[in-house]
């Protein structure tokens, strides 16, 4: 016993010789919103899945550009037009090297996610789905991931097919393949579940439907706020993320999609930049990207999103995942300390996301008496509704934490709930 608990001393100790540590004292300055105080009380953020915090590099980037070279792109010969031309491509270039994308052209710069998948099902599915054709999600979808295909299959009557969700909130794999048929010509996956933590081995799921000539669309909204992303590797035809929810600003992100796919696919909105020539009799299109980003796009937007991509790759994976495993951890073993207090999703890889409900309380009451503590969590369906139905439950209170947060933060919140719970005892 003794041995047992000496070898795990002992591994624990090389396990955090080898990590880098983050120093988020120093980390939390560069964010100025992390310093202000509401009703006197220090702001505690725990919502990090519906929205990060910026750092001051991607404030001042935004105020630059408005400031020094607002211009619009690709359209003047004049210097200012050129500047800001340079920059908004050069963030392009950085979201490509942040996904390990093969080719800059392959990004596609748009609101989001939700605007991401929408073009994918518009353009995309339109004009793949045929009556009887079937789309494959998964339980624990966004909304942003259910509803565009869902009106895509109302349109080509094709149908849906859901891969299903255990009770610790992990997909069952073996149904997954079960799934897959002729008939089906994508399958779309979140990578992180928003309202569970759950990490999905989208890896494993692209391979198993590349073996039926399947494409893969990956929802990487909550991953690319805490892992490295790697398209090539994970070998999947398209990926969306959100700025807003890494560190940049808001609507900005962008789809990542294998060229050949993007290449063969029509436009998604007709505009100004989308076109080669037009004319009244026929209008021929602009190679990618400018295809699909028709429209004066959201130059301050990707300028600050590039400026988000430069300062994560000032950090350290390794650091982060380990400053947010122990956070994740911490947060679940306190928060379950709490009488009545259940925390949805247990998934055994989970990104910093602690879903909870307390016997006889709604979760807005939760949300509600905790920011009178000073602390911010999300309380709801959070976009998933179909998880909250599959879990047995109306909403939860969700605390998601980033590299920033600390262990004096969790303990704000656990103290806030315990008040919770003795408001309703
Ligand atoms: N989730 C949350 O609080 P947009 O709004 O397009 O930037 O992202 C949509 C989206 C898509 N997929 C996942 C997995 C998401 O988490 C989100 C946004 C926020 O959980 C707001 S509902």
């Amino acid at each position: 016993m003794t041995m047992v608990r000496q070898a795990s001393a002992a591994a624990t100790a090389a396990r955090t010789a080898a990590q880098p540590m983050l120093d988020v004292e120093r980390v939390r300055t560069d964010f100025p919103l992390l310093m202000q105080h509401r009703d006197g009380k220090p702001l505690v953020y725990l919502d990090n899945a519906a929205t990060t915090q910026k750092p001051q590099v991607v404030v001042d980037s935004v105020k630059q550009y408005y400031e020094g070279y607002n211009a619009n792109i690709h359209r003047g010969v004049y210097k200012l037009s050129q500047q800001a031309t340079d920059a908004y491509e050069a963030a392009r270039v950085k979201l490509q090297r942040f996904v390990n994308a093969a080719q800059p052209h392959e990004i596609i710069f748009l609101r989001g996610v939700t605007e991401a998948v929408n073009l994918v099902a518009h353009s995309f599915g339109r004009t793949s789905l045929v009556a009887g054709d079937e789309v494959v999600i998964s339980a624990m979808e966004h909304h942003s991931n259910i509803v565009p295909w869902q009106i895509v299959c109302e349109a080509t009557r094709a149908r849906l097919r859901i891969v299903p969700m255990t009770d610790e909130g992990e997909l069952e794999l073996d149904e997954f393949e079960g799934l897959i048929s002729a008939k089906t010509k994508l399958v779309a996956l979140v990578h992180v579940s928003n309202s569970l933590g759950t990490i999905n081995p989208v890896k494993e799921m692209v391979a198993i439907a590349h073996g039926h000539n399947v494409p893969v669309l990956v929802d990487g909204a909550q991953a690319t706020p805490h892992m490295a992303v790697d398209v090539q590797d994970l070998d999947c035809d398209f990926y969306a993320l959100s700025g807003h929810k890494m560190f940049g600003p808001t609507g900005i992100g962008i789809l990542y999609g294998k060229a050949e796919l993007l290449n063969a696919m029509p436009p998604y909105q007709g505009g100004g930049e989308m076109i080669r020539s037009v004319c009244f009799d026929k209008t021929t299109y602009a190679p990618l990207p400018a295809k699909f980003e028709a429209g004066t796009p959201n130059i301050a937007g990707a300028i600050g999103l590039g400026a988000a991509v430069d300062y994560l790759n000032g950090m350290s994976w390794d650091a982060i995942h380990a400053h947010e495993d122990d956070l994740l951890r911490y947060a679940t073993e306190s928060l379950e300390t709490i009488p009545g207090l259940h925390v949805l999703g247990t998934a055994k890889e989970k990104a910093s996301v602690v879903s909870f409900v307390l016997d006889g309380v709604h979760a807005h009451d939760i949300g509600t008496i905790v920011d009178k503590e000073g602390v911010a969590i999300r309380t709801g369906h959070h976009c998933t509704q179909p998880v909250m139905e599959r879990l047995g439950v109306p909403a939860t209170a969700r605390a998601s934490f980033a590299f920033y947060n600390t262990r004096e933060e969790v303990d704000a919140l656990v103290r806030a709930v315990h008040r919770v719970h003795e408001v309703f005892s």
